[in-house]
């Protein structure tokens, strides 16, 4: 595996120097922030990004993410245009040495939570979700703002989307997902980079809009798609975890033994019986998923992908970006190291070739 590291580029609080410090940091996990979706990012923001993870030794091989615009989740008019210049973007990573580009079919809001800053006892603070909290909102009623979500749309023209969506439905979004797929694929196999589509956060459709990318069913019909390990998963622990309807530890060992996962974000989620959930620590004893069990489904397939600690809690006093501060996604980056060397040595004792 190749441990990486999300950085939001030279505003980012935190450096790539204190990312390269992290014991055993590979790669930058970061994205062309300036250019509006749609758009074709410019070949000298993405080299500069390359250039500054060179400085720190550290390789740029992974975007995240080149957002696909709702004009394409909708089949809108301008969606064929968007799509020519979406394929650009992925040329010209490629050519700038990314090997997977993840991105995700969520249509206008990202991930979703009811609270960014949840305080536990021990004073540590996270992200967290309540399911009903979440049922009495109504975006079309109220004006509402939801953390992750995109800020830049009016009121008005968040109203329109959503009724946009409504009438697509889940079927409409499965074909406009199809025939984005068909035309980027062949040339992200040709520019050598892996797609990973994130699944949907939470993995479940929100104030009537289609969630499409949310469980083994449908995981499984994206991957047949287009059957190429161009067409791949980045497998998001934390948000296929937050649906009651998910056995991520048995998904992960079915996806990785296909090679149809090409990046793992690694966080930990308590679930409870109603769907709301508390983001956590990494570790599996402060959570719903074992941790040892994932790594290990994924060590046992010759998982050779990438793999970075996801959300972090607040701790020690740090302010940021909620999610991505660095000490606990630094704790989790640690944590995921020691669970990869004991369940590569674990199977090479299975193996029988020792230590
Ligand atoms: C949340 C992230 C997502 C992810 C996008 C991928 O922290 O995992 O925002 O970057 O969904 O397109």
């Amino acid at each position: 595996m190749k441990l990486s590291f999300r950085w939001y580029g030279e505003s980012d609080p935190v450096s790539l120097r204190y990312i390269s410090q992290i014991p055993n940091m590979h790669s930058v996990v970061s994205a062309v922030y300036d250019v509006k979706p749609g758009e074709v990012w410019p070949m000298e923001s993405i080299l500069k990004i390359r250039e500054a993870s060179e400085k720190h030794g550290l390789v740029f091989d992974v975007v995240e993410s080149v957002p696909v615009p709702e004009e394409i989740k909708l089949g809108a008019e301008k969606a064929t245009e968007y799509t020519e210049n979406y394929c650009e973007n992925i040329r010209r990573l490629g050519k700038a040495g990314v090997k997977c580009i993840t991105y995700n079919f969520m249509p206008v809001f990202d991930w979703t939570r009811t609270d960014l800053a949840f305080e536990a006892p021990d004073g540590s603070t996270s992200l967290v979700m309540d399911v009903d909290e979440l049922k009495g909102l109504d975006p079309l009623k109220e004006d509402i703002s939801l953390p992750g979500w995109d800020q830049s749309y009016t009121k008005e023209e968040i109203r329109g989307l959503i009724e946009a969506y409504r009438t697509l439905g889940e079927e409409g979004l499965w074909k406009n997902l199809e025939s984005f797929l068909k035309k980027i694929i062949p040339v992200a196999e040709e520019a050598g980079v892996r797609m990973a589509i994130h699944p949907d956060d939470p993995p479940y459709p929100i104030f009537g809009i289609p969630r499409i990318i949310t469980d083994e069913t449908n995981l499984d019909r994206m991957l047949a798609i287009a059957d190429s390990p161009a067409n791949s998963l980045c497998f998001c622990t934390g948000s296929l975890g937050s649906g009651l309807q998910n056995n991520v530890e048995e998904m992960v060992g079915k996806y990785a033994k296909r090679d149809r996962i090409a990046f793992m974000h690694i966080r930990q989620v308590k679930l409870s019986p109603d769907g709301s959930f508390a983001e956590k620590g990494h570790i599996s004893s402060a959570g719903s998923m074992d941790m040892y069990r994932i790594v290990k489904a994924l060590v046992d397939a010759g998982f050779d992908g990438y793999v970075r600690p996801d959300h972090g809690r607040m701790i020690f006093g740090e302010t940021g970006k909620p999610g991505y501060g660095l000490y606990d996604r630094a704790l989790g980056a640690a944590y995921l190291n020691g669970l990869f060397e004991a369940a590569e040595k674990e199977k090479r004792k299975e193996e029988g070739k020792g230590q």
